[in-house]
């Protein structure tokens, strides 16, 4: 039988005989005319048949028939191709049976698994509400944070909800003797006390501080990024940032008693640091003003606030052994002696001329244009291309950026929180 006669008979062209004659809703009435034509014999070309769909007519659809290959141009079997040998047809109605029960099976499973993913995921979120409640967590609406338009308050102070939600991963983590960890209240100036610290501890070595990002080299602790696994692979004596306040510090702080390097920045180049911080930051995107910023700050509603509680816990221990306390402001005066009581601090004695070292490979500048050091490697995609993380790196910026109003309202804070400390900034 020539292939034209066989599809013009059958009223199809051959791609549509082929797929017809593979879906199984068809194949019987196809299979019927093939038989009739060819007494159960069923012609397929053998240019449409891949070798997947031999394998699913052998599997699934006839049997007692041959299936025959036949060469393209001739029409004639071809002799190299094997002879599917089909032993029955299968019936219209027992297919359409299995087929219905099997979608049936496949729609039980499917909603079985989509039933169950919702309810975890509703368990998960109510499971979360339960705890937080218990621990005197509260949910604080923030539109200005874009993104994120939740911040919580656990202790009286602010975080963010992936600090909240590792409470016990925070509280429980396992500290060691040797590390030396590098707290502040954000936009202290961290980041060039960290890289002091580093070099400090590392024998002064350059290379090596140049060979990795600083978040590499000293992870943050309460941020997902390199995150709580990281900073436990890590190896002795670790150096670890961190913006959390003394009083939400790993518990095993008071026993092993590490090494604490806290940085402290007076209240208002503090708070103009950290309005263009938010403002840089892409994974923010915070929508509002300065003005907004500064209400924010004085209001309790920026993350790590309140700023003079965090600032006061620090200072009430700073005598501790294991404590020392740097202000931001005596570190910009005279860092040579800065970086002198941290060589002693850290039992790391240091020659002048390695001071010197120091000195010059953390200037602003330096530091600016390092890219181990300078967040580069967030722009674009974290911080906006046209901004610095190392902004201006001055005392007294907030002359040229707070009113008169909000100047007062932050000296006024100031005094009343601090005035009976004897905790003092010099801010201009
Ligand atoms: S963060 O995001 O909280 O860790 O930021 P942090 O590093 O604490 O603070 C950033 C501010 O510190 C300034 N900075 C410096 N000033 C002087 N010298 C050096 N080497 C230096 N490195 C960082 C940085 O510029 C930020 O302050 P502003 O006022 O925004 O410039």
């Amino acid at each position: 039988m020539c292939r034209t006669k066989l599809f013009s008979a059958l009223n199809l062209s051959p791609g549509c005989f082929i797929n017809r004659f593979l879906t199984s809703k068809c194949y019987l009435s196809v299979g019927r005319r093939l038989s009739s034509f060819h007494q159960g014999n069923v012609l397929i070309h053998d240019t449409y048949l891949t070798h997947k769909n031999q394998c699913f007519i052998k599997r699934r659809l006839l049997q007692n028939t041959s299936l025959l290959l036949l060469d393209h141009k001739t029409g004639k079997l071809l002799p190299n191709l094997p002879i599917v040998n089909i032993k029955r047809f299968v019936s219209h109605q027992q297919t359409t049976d299995q087929n219905r029960k099997r979608i049936l099976t496949y729609a039980t499973y499917f909603s079985c698994a989509i039933g169950a993913v919702l309810l975890t995921v509703v368990g998960a979120k109510e499971y979360k509400k339960l705890t937080r409640r218990a621990r005197g967590i509260e949910k604080i609406a923030e539109p200005l944070l874009g993104r994120r338009k939740y911040l919580y308050k656990y202790r009286g102070y602010i975080y963010d909800e992936y600090i909240v939600d590792h409470v016990d991963k925070i509280h429980h983590f396992q500290i060691r003797e040797d590390d030396v960890w590098v707290l502040s209240y954000p936009k202290a100036g961290t980041t060039w006390m960290e890289e002091i610290v580093y070099l400090i501890m590392n024998d002064l070595d350059i290379v090596k501080a140049r060979s990795k990002i600083i978040e590499e080299r000293i992870p943050f602790f309460e941020y997902a990024y390199p995150g709580f696994k990281a900073v436990t692979a890590m190896e002795s004596p670790r150096i670890i940032k961190s913006h959390l306040p003394m009083s939400f510090l790993p518990k095993q702080i008071k026993d092993k008693k590490p090494k604490i390097v806290y940085v402290a920045r007076n209240a208002k180049d503090t708070v103009v640091s950290f309005y263009h911080f938010f403002k840089m930051l892409k994974l923010i995107n915070y929508s509002g003003n300065l003005n907004d910023f500064v209400d924010g700050f004085l209001d309790d509603k920026i993350i790590y606030s309140p700023w003079s509680k965090h600032v006061l816990e620090a200072w009430k221990i700073k005598d501790e052994e294991n404590i020392l306390f740097i202000k931001y402001e005596d570190m910009k005066k005279d860092i040579s002696s800065v970086i002198q009581q941290l060589s002693l601090f850290l039992n790391r004695p240091l020659t002048d001329q390695q001071i010197k070292l120091i000195v010059e490979c953390t200037k602003f500048d330096a530091m600016k244009n390092n890219p181990a050091s300078n967040y580069s490697w967030m722009k674009g995609w974290g911080i906006k291309d046209d901004k610095e993380f190392l902004r201006k790196g001055i005392i007294g910026d907030w002359k040229n950026e707070l009113t008169t109003d909000q100047i007062e309202s932050i000296d006024k804070m100031v005094d009343t929180k601090l005035g009976n400390s004897s905790l003092v900034f010099e801010d201009k």
